[in-house]
């Protein structure tokens, strides 16, 4: 048995650092027969410190899973029907280049859409597509499926300047856990949270669905979904009324301050509960607990940016975070956008956009069924290619997903390591390595941290990796750029050889962690240095369509309940589906109702609900609590639709809409009505 140091491939903001005993397999293919039997939290990894989540700690469940797929597979029955028969590799790369070649000769090459999101979230083998794909002159993804409102707002205001590195909270005086889950999403947190309240300092949480948090925090602020901006500016509104803000650096520090202030007038907390729900008097009091703050932290969660207002939300939520000037004093600020280390490689040397020799159509991921459907104005995409991403699962509309999955003219291939609700619709499925089985760079983006972790295990089966799978393609597609010639291990070297300035400081031995598998820790960002274009905190942002930041309200719908889909503890997105231990914790699709909205309606707990809209009906079992904001219903996870009454998962609820900045999914943001199945 040896143990190697290996790190957490997921889309979670820690990427946490892993030990991986593996017993070495005996005989002459002994490599072959070697098995992960035990993964631990790495001591060494500067984020983690060892801590890991339960579902990695028993990643070699699915790492040997009797369900991965361990060869090609081409379809033999009717699309989605899983029925599916072995075939070599020469033959599926065959006939995927077969249809590419001929979708590029009669229709051109923006009728070939790859896609793609977070299934690994390496440097390499997430991106290495771009290559193959900017070379072929295909569609280009708009990869926002996730916090690129945030960002946008965020960044709308203090531009490339980097947030709080959550090991900063150690010196923060108070917490506001600001819409996230972070027993889910950030659970090496956790403790520091915990700490801090035994020293006597508070935790309030501003959430719409409190369930998994309310305990651990001191005050739950129970809030209506997408009105965070309306709570944000009636704070402000206190904190200048009451002589808070520090007016000296916003004056002289920050663009268009005075502007800003005179549109506070208006912002009461009365304004604000007719918006949000929450009361009057609990808004001026946590902002008089704020503007008493010395170093407040605010840890913002990405829920409250996934709507029509969600960009605005979060840029009035950072202009919240530097009213009082908490940035300039260790601990204060903004946690939980992008602490800012990198960049650390070059990632151009992955993804090659000098390899592109026309314009690329551009295909948002959130409107894969326009797209599909041939309803966004392009031209009807002919072969989709899909990897490391369930979007039957994780994007919106599921039933124009799966209309436009069905279209017998549509070619998909979809590269997985199981069977899942996407893979179901392929014509060919190629089977996919995991990440003991590849090389690759990480850096995480919650924490200031990089790392590397090199192959331990040889491919399971005839799987292969990301990279390996786009050399093949290439060269079929008759592509001779030495690029396409490597192995990954090359192509890491090449990273570690040409670092970015993130990796500037590393000493000799850091150098040698990361020749030899292991993370590093990067120096936090100076967060009152403020990376703008001026210099200054920009509260008014010329750039933006609402150049002075005011309330916008989100897209919402006619009906009366706010539906939004939120983070599952005992999974990560559509991963660990495939074990039984943790689909079996988390139970079956629940829905979580206020006993008000409840009662109104004759359901009680335990029910089996439906919940509809204008896009279709949905089956869940009720949750009645009052942690969630009352006309707020709240769907924790993505399923598989095997798991469901009637093949509907909760994305069959949410539109396609877009958010205001970032172009960002908005699957908080639909409304339904709910009744008694
Ligand atoms: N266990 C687990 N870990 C995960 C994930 C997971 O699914 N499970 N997901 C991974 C991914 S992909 C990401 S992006 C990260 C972060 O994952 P995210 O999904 O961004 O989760 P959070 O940042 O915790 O933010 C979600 C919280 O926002 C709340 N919320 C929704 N709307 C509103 C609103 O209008 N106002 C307020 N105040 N709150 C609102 C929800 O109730 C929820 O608690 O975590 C990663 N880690
Ligand atoms: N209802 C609901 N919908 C959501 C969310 C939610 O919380 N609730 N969260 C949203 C968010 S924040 C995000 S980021 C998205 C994520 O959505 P997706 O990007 O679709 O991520 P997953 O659903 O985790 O699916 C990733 C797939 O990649 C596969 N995979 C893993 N590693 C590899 C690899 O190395 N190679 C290949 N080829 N495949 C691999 C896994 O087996 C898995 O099936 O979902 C969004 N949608
Ligand atoms: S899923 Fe998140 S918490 Fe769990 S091991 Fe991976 S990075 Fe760490
Ligand atoms: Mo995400």
């Amino acid at each position: 048995m040896n143990t190697y140091k290996s790190i957490c491939p997921y889309d979670c903001p820690t990427t946490c650092g892993l030990l991986v005993d593996i017993e070495e397999g005996s005989g002459g293919n002994a490599r072959n027969t070697s098995k992960v039997v035990r993964v631990k939290g790495d001591p060494d990894d500067p984020v983690c410190r060892g801590v890991i989540c339960r579902k990695m700690q028993r990643y070699e469940k699915s790492i040997h899973s009797p369900d991965r797929i361990l060869s090609p597979l081409r379809r033999t029955g009717a699309k989605g029907s899983g029925e599916f028969v072995p075939v070599s590799w020469d033959e599926a790369i065959r006939e995927i280049t077969g249809n590419w070649k001929r979708a590029i000769a009669e229709a051109g090459p923006e009728t070939i859409l790859p896609f793609y999101y977070s299934g690994v979230m390496s440097y390499i083998h997430r991106n290495c597509g771009d290559a193959l794909f900017n070379r072929m002159g295909a569609c280009s993804l708009v990869k926002t499926l996730c916090a690129s409102a945030k960002s946008a707002g965020y960044s709308a205001v203090v531009g490339k300047t980097g947030c709080l590195d959550p090991r900063e909270l150690a010196q923060s005086d108070l917490f506001i856990i600001w819409g996230s889950n972070m027993k889910a999403t950030r659970l090496q947190s956790l403790p520091q949270i915990a700490a801090a309240r035994r020293a006597g300092k508070r935790v309030v949480l501003v959430e719409s669905c409190a369930l998994e948090m309310a305990s651990y925090c001191d005050q739950v602020v129970l809030v209506r979904p997408g009105t965070d901006g309306a709570l944000a500016l009636a704070m402000m509104h206190v904190l200048a009324a009451e002589g808070l803000v520090d007016e000296a650096f916003l004056r002289d520090g920050a663009e268009g301050y005075e502007e800003f202030a005179k549109t506070l007038h208006a912002c009461t907390p009365e304004w604000a509960e007719a918006e949000t729900g929450v009361p009057a008097q609990v808004i001026r009091e946590l902002a008089r607990e704020y503007g008493a703050a010395a170093a407040p932290a605010i840890i913002l969660g990405s829920g409250n940016s996934r709507y029509g207002n969600g960009g605005m939300t979060v840029r009035l939520i950072t202009i919240l975070s530097a009213f009082t000037g908490a940035w300039s004093r260790p601990g204060g600020g903004l946690c939980g956008c992008s602490p800012g280390g990198g960049p650390y490689v070059d990632a151009t040397r992955i993804t090659r956009p000098d390899l592109r020799t026309n314009t690329a159509r551009k295909v948002n991921i959130n409107m894969l069924a326009s797209a599909l459907g041939g309803t966004d104005g392009g031209v009807p995409i002919r072969c989709l290619h899909v990897y490391a991403c369930n979007p039957v699962g994780s994007v919106c509309n599921q039933q124009g997903i799966l209309q436009g999955l069905t279209n017998p003219d549509l070619f998909t291939v979809v590269h997985e390591r199981f069977m899942t609700d996407t893979a179901r619709y392929a014509d060919i499925i190629l089977p996919a390595t995991f990440s003991v089985e590849q090389a690759d760079c990480y850096s995480s983006y919650g924490y200031c941290s990089f790392g590397t972790a090199y192959r331990l295990l040889p491919p399971a089966g005839e799987s292969k990796s990301n990279w390996d799978i786009f050399c093949l393609l290439a060269k079929a597609m008759g592509y001779e750029e030495s690029h396409f010639d490597r192995t990954e291990e090359e192509l890491l070297i090449e990273l570690l050889d040409h670092p970015k300035q993130g990796l500037s400081g590393l000493t000799d031995e850091e150098w040698n962690t990361l020749r030899t598998g292991g993370q590093v820790s990067t120096p936090f960002a100076a967060h009152d240095d403020w990376k703008t274009p001026s210099g200054k905190l920009m509260i008014v942002n010329a750039a933006q369509k609402f150049a002075v930041p005011c309330y916008q309200k989100c897209h919402g719908g006619s009906h009366p309940l706010r539906l939004i889909a939120v983070p599952s503890s005992e999974t990560l997105n559509s991963i660990f589906l495939e074990r039984d231990d943790l689909v079996e914790r988390r139970g079956e699709m629940t829905l979580v109702m206020h006993p008000a909205d409840a009662e109104a309606r004759g359901i009680a707990d335990g029910d089996a609900v439906v919940a509809f809209n204008e896009l279709g009906e949905v089956t869940f079992t009720v949750l009645v609590s009052a942690l969630v904001a009352q006309g707020a219903v709240a769907a924790a996870g993505v399923f598989a639709r095997r798991q469901s009454a009637n093949g509907n998962l909760v994305n069959t609820l949410h539109h396609e809409r877009l958010s205001d900045i970032g172009e960002a999914t908005t699957l908080n943001d639909n409304t339904v009505d709910v009744r008694r199945a």
